[in-house]
């Protein structure tokens, strides 16, 4: 396994479109493995291939405190629930130190593919329903800055463009 280095706003990689996953192989076991391990190691609690810089549509998640309950979500389609929409602060790895409150559907379905191939389908509200819908929007190219103000979304590029030119 190895750690993968995780793209950062406004890296126009991250706007790419991700393909479905159709090979189900050792080769997607080692990608898998990788992102797990990069999500740990950046103490994230998911991590969607694009933010590696893998345009293909699988994710990561968890949400435990022990770091103990892995899930892989392979090419995942989501339909909403309820209408009703709930509040979350909202952070991203690939928009490292903000965090801003973001309204999303609060009960969704996902039906996805394990790394196998095998179709299964869950229901999710709270902060898995984030989760969910904070990744697969990585996998179509958006990111959570996206929801909030163009204002505050070019503050925080700014910064973060500054940042890394301080560190370069
Ligand atoms: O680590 C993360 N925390 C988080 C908090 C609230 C809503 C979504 C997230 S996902 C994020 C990791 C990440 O960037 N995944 O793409
Ligand atoms: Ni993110």
């Amino acid at each position: 396994m190895a750690l993968r280095q995780i793209l950062e706003f406004p890296d126009p990689r991250l706007r790419k479109i991700a393909s479905p996953v159709t090979v189900f192989d050792g080769n997607l076991e080692n990608l898998i493995g990788d992102m797990f391990e990069t999500m740990y190691e950046a103490k994230g609690i998911g991590l969607a291939a694009t933010q590696i810089n893998v345009h293909e549509r699988l994710l990561v998640i968890d949400l435990s405190e022990e770091k103990d309950q892995p899930m892989v979500l392979i090419n995942p389609k989501v339909s909403i629930l309820e209408d009703e929409l709930s509040e979350h602060d909202e952070g991203c790895l690939s928009v490292p130190g903000y965090y801003e409150t973001v309204s999303r559907p609060r009960r969704i379905r996902v039906s996805a593919q394990e790394k196998t191939g095998q179709s299964f389908e869950m229901e999710a509200e709270g902060l898995l329903s984030t989760c969910i819908q904070h990744e697969i929007d990585h996998l179509d190219g958006k990111l959570f800055v996206d929801y909030i103000s163009a204002l505050k979304r070019q503050r925080i590029r700014q910064k973060l463009e500054k940042e890394r030119k301080m560190s370069a």
